[in-house]
């Protein structure tokens, strides 16, 4: 494995940071979770958009333009020879001082890393989710814009371990509001009748690649889509319900609180979603 970490690329066992990395220290920097399909990347672009998004949010000089991010991407992609695979991409503030105020840290560091994934059992897309819906509420916009995929995850993980404890894979996260948000690295969609609805990112959703890539073709089984305010009981009542991600790709859920989405199996029309973005999977990307 060759890991990039600020121009450099290291073996695993060498590939090592400061300890005065305020990405360590306070959790201060930005990250995109981006995947390698058949030789290439899928939507490379639009994750680095998103990661200088997510840097002018958290006021970050990345001190690399994005063409040059791009080629360090698919450098590290080569160097690494998987087909399919996951890339971590990070941003932290750098090091500096014990502190946190940023600007004891001059330079930010970029650290790039590709692995096999850990792909979700067969049967988890087979047999659908069950989720929980945790008490843990999304980050409030004006606290934290959970729009951003920033290295602050505890919000997420409190989530992850709540549905956890309780026994179930997934949790369901609410915005402070009360109205569906996302899962605890996952986007949610519901579909009832020719509707195709998401939470809108304002109301706590990070603007997912994954979910991007299910707008753009769900209009293709004719689905109506809606970026909109979702409840609990929207859920509850739904035809079908499933969760996108960059890991779980689109995945079924069958059982949300205790009570059967539908009619406890994965949806047609969501089985046909997951096909069509497997096609998509193949057919884009940027080679490297
Ligand atoms: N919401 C949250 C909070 C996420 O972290 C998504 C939605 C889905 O977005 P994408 O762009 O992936 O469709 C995410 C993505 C990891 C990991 O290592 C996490 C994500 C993606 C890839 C890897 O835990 N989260």
């Amino acid at each position: 494995m060759q890991i990039y970490i600020d121009g450099e690329f290291f073996a695993k066992e060498d590939a090592k940071i400061s300890v005065f990395d305020h990405g360590l220290l306070y959790g201060d920097g930005i990250f995109e979770g981006i995947r390698i399909y058949h030789n290439k990347v899928f939507r490379l672009k639009q994750h680095l958009d998103r990661l200088y998004r997510s840097a002018k949010y958290i006021n970050l000089d990345i001190g690399t333009p994005i063409e040059e991010m791009e080629k360090i991407v698919l450098e590290t992609c080569k160097r690494n020879g998987l087909s399919d695979g996951y890339i971590r991409l990070n941003v932290t503030r750098g090091v500096g001082t014990l502190g946190l105020a940023p600007k004891s840290c001059p330079k930010a560091s970029i650290i790039c890393i590709v692995d096999k994934l850990a792909i979700y059992p067969k049967e988890f897309y087979e047999r659908g989710l069950a989720l929980l819906t945790v008490s843990t509420r999304r980050n409030l916009g004006s606290a934290l814009d959970p729009q951003t995929k920033t290295m602050n995850y505890l919000n997420n993980i409190l989530a992850k371990l709540e549905a956890e404890r309780s026994g179930f894979e997934e949790a369901l996260m609410l915005n402070a509001e009360g109205y569906v948000a996302e899962a605890a690295a996952d986007n949610v969609f519901i579909i009832q009748g020719n509707k195709l609805s998401t939470p809108a990112t304002f109301l706590g959703a990070l603007p997912g690649i994954t979910r991007a890539a299910v707008l753009e073709i769900a209009p293709e089984f004719d689905l109506e889509c809606l970026e909109t305010h979702i409840t609990l009981p929207d859920v509850y009542g739904a035809e079908e319900c499933f969760l996108t991600g960059t890991a779980a790709e689109v995945i079924p859920v069958v059982e949300v609180d205790g009570r059967k989405i539908g009619d406890g199996k994965p949806g047609s029309r969501t089985n046909r979603i997951i096909e069509r973005f497997h096609r998509l999977t193949r057919e884009e990307g940027a080679p490297f």
